[in-house]
C-alpha cells in the first residue's frame, strides 16, 4: 500500500483578485504533493473558493450582479491563475457546488440532533471583511478591525450557537497540547489568546443576510460562513455522500499525512473551531496545520481591503512561474512574515537562479562540449570524495526539510551545494587542466560536478517545474527515470550527449 498525503491550502474568498498572499501558500502546498509524489506517496491536493457570506453578497451588489454571476468571472480568474503558476491540485472545491451544499446541511443537523447546536441571540461587533464576530483585543482604539483595518457592524440577532465551550479541555490537553499546529510558538499563542480567557460558543448561523446555505430545520437562518467553508476539507473527499472513497482514503485512514495550510490570520479557525467540529463528528483530526506568517507590503499585510497587492500573473508574464515559485519556496520562509519587491525578487532572481545554478549549468555544458564533445565517459572516474560527500549529504538534508515542510531550508541544501560546485571549479581550474592535457584528471572533475547537476536538478523538480524537463535534457539526463536511490549512487545514472544548449534563467537586469 503506497503512503498517501492530503494537503490542503484555504478556500479563497472571491471578493477581489488574488495576489501574491494566495499564491504564496497555494505554491508552498504545491511544492509538499510534488515532492510526495516524488517519495512514492499516493497524493491529492485541495484547493478552491469560499462563496458565501455576506462579504460576497456586498461585492455582488456593489458590481450590479447576482451573487452566482459575480462569482463565475471571479472563479475563473483564480483558475487561470493556478494554471499560469504550474499548480498541480486533485481537486477545486467551490461551495456553491450542491454536493457540498447537501453535506453541510447534514453536518449541521448531526452537530444539532447530537446537542452540539443549540438556538439563542447574538449581540456582538462583526467584521464583515473577516468574516468574524471579534473579541475586544481584536478592535483598535477606533473601533475597527486591527487585521483589515475596516469599519465593524454591531449585530444582534438571533442565532445557532456550537457548544464550543465543551471542549475547553480538549483543546488545552489534547489538540493545542499535541505536535498538530506547527510552528510550536503558534501553540501558545492560540492557548493565551483564545482558549484559556474563555472558549466563548461559536455563533454558526446568520439571519441578517441571504447569501449562504439555508439550514432545513429553519430556513430563515443560513449557515456561517466559516462553519460553511472549513467542512470544505472533508465534503470535497466525499465526506456523507454515496461516493466516499477519496473520505476513506484521505482523511479517515489514521495513516494519511493531512497537512492543513493557512495564513496566520486563520490560525484561530483551523486550530480551533475545525478540530471542535471534528470532535463533534467524531472524526480524526489532521496530522498537522502549519500556520504560516504574512507577505508585507511596506510593513503592513498585504491584503485584497486594504488593496496594496502585487499581481501574481504580471510576475509570472514577466518572469516566469518557476521565478515567483522559487522565491515563494526559498526567499519567505513560513515561521515569520516576509517581504515582496520587485527589487527584492530580481535581486534574488539573479543571485540564485542566473548566477549560481543557471551559470553552474551553463559553464559546465560549454566544457563538456568543448572537452569532451559533449559526452563524459563515466567508467573508471575517480570522484572527489569532499564533493561526492556533499552531494549525498545535501540530498538526505533536503528530505529531512521537506519532510519537516521546512521549504526554504531544502532550497538553502541545494544552493549549498551549487556554490560548492561553483568553488570547486575555480579551485581545479578545469581549463587549465586541459591546457596541461591531463585529461584523466579533467574527466574526474567535471564528472564530479556533472553528477551533482544531476542532484540538484532533482532536488529542484517540485519547485522549477516549468524549466525542469529542459534542465534534465541540458545535462544529459533526457530519458532518464531518476529517482532518490539513484541519484544518490552514484553509479546508476548514465548520462546522454548533451542535449540543445540554451540559456535557462538569464540574468534580468
Ligand atoms: O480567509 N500573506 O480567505 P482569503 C500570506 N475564505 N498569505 C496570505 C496573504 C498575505 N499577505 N494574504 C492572503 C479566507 N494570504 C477564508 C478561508 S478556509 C476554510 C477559509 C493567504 O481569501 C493565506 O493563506 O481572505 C490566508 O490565510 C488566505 O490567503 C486568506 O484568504
Amino acid at each position: 500500500m503506497p503512503k498517501k498525503f492530503y494537503v490542503t491550502t484555504p478556500i479563497y474568498y472571491p471578493s477581489g483578485n488574488l495576489h501574491i498572499g494566495h499564491a504564496y501558500t497555494t505554491t508552498l502546498a504545491d511544492i509538499l504533493k510534488r515532492y510526495k509524489d516524488m517519495q512514492g506517496y499516493e497524493t491529492f491536493f485541495l484547493t478552491g473558493s469560499d462563496e458565501h457570506g455576506q462579504k460576497i453578497e456586498q461585492k455582488a451588489n456593489e458590481a450590479g450582479l447576482s451573487p452566482m454571476e459575480y462569482l463565475e468571472e471571479k472563479v475563473e480568474s483564480f483558475k487561470i491563475l493556478w494554471k499560469a503558476l504550474k499548480i498541480d491540485y486533485s481537486k477545486f472545491i467551490r461551495t456553491t457546488d450542491s454536493y457540498h451544499e447537501e453535506t453541510v446541511q447534514k453536518i449541521f443537523t448531526i452537530l444539532l440532533d447530537q446537542g452540539y447546536i443549540y438556538e439563542g441571540n447574538y449581540e456582538g461587533l462583526y467584521c464583515v471583511s473577516c468574516e468574524e464576530f471579534l473579541n475586544a483585543d481584536q478592535i483598535d482604539e477606533n473601533n475597527m478591525c486591527k487585521i483589515s483595518n475596516t469599519k465593524l457592524e454591531l449585530v444582534k440577532e438571533e442565532t445557532y450557537f456550537l457548544k464550543t465551550s465543551l471542549f475547553q479541555k480538549f483543546m488545552e490537553n489534547e489538540v493545542l497540547a499535541s505536535e498538530f499546529l506547527i510552528p510550536a510558538y503558534r501553540r501558545n499563542e492560540m492557548l493565551n489568546s483564545f482558549v484559556k480567557p474563555e472558549l466563548k460558543d461559536l455563533s454558526v448561523t446568520r439571519t441578517s443576510f441571504s447569501w449562504g446555505i439555508p439550514i432545513s430545520q429553519n430556513p430563515k437562518h443560513v449557515v456561517y460562513v466559516w462553519l460553511d467553508a472549513l467542512t470544505n476539507y472533508i465534503t470535497a473527499l466525499g465526506y456523507l455522500q454515496s461516493d466516499d472513497s477519496n473520505f476513506k482514503k484521505f482523511w479517515k485512514d489514521e495513516n494519511t499525512e493531512i497537512l492543513q495550510l493557512a495564513g496566520k490570520e486563520i490560525i484561530r479557525f483551523h486550530s480551533i473551531y475545525w478540530p471542535i467540529i471534528l470532535k463533534s463528528l467524531n472524526l480524526r483530526q489532521p496530522t498537522h496545520l502549519l500556520g504560516h506568517g504574512w507577505i508585507l507590503s511596506k510593513d503592513t499585510k498585504m491584503s485584497k481591503s486594504l488593496g496594496n497587492v502585487i499581481d501574481p500573473i504580471e510576475m509570472i508574464n514577466n518572469y516566469g512561474a518557476d521565478a515567483l515559485r522559487f522565491y515563494i519556496g526559498y526567499e519567505l520562509p513560513t515561521e515569520k512574515d516576509g517581504n515582496f519587491t520587485d527589487e527584492l525578487f530580481i535581486e534574488s532572481f539573479n543571485a540564485h537562479l542566473a548566477n549560481n545554478i543557471g551559470n553552474l549549468i551553463s559553464r559546465t555544458n560549454q566544457m563538456i562540449t568543448k572537452y569532451f564533445d559533449g559526452f563524459v565517459d563515466m567508467t573508471n572516474i575517480h570522484y572527489d570524495k569532499e564533493l561526492t560527500e556533499k552531494g549525498i549529504q545535501t540530498v538526505s538534508e533536503y528530505i529531512k526539510n521537506m519532510d519537516e515542510y521546512k521549504i526554504s531550508d531544502a532550497i538553502r541544501n541545494i544552493l549549498d551545494l551549487g556554490n560548492a560546485c561553483n568553488k570547486y571549479i575555480e579551485e581545479k581550474t578545469p581549463w587549465n587542466l586541459a591546457k596541461e592535457e591531463n585529461f584523466s584528471e579533467l574527466k574526474n572533475v567535471i564528472a564530479t560536478i556533472q553528477r551533482n547537476i544531476a542532484i540538484m536538478t532533482y532536488l529542484l523538480k517540485p519547485i522549477l517545474v516549468e524549466n525542469y524537463q529542459d534542465m534534465i535534457e541540458q545535462i544529459g539526463l533526457k530519458d532518464v527515470e531518476l529517482t532518490f536511490e539513484k541519484i544518490i549512487n552514484w553509479n546508476e545514472i548514465s548520462f546522454n550527449k548533451l542535449g540543445d544548449k540554451k540559456i535557462i534563467f538569464k540574468r534580468v537586469n
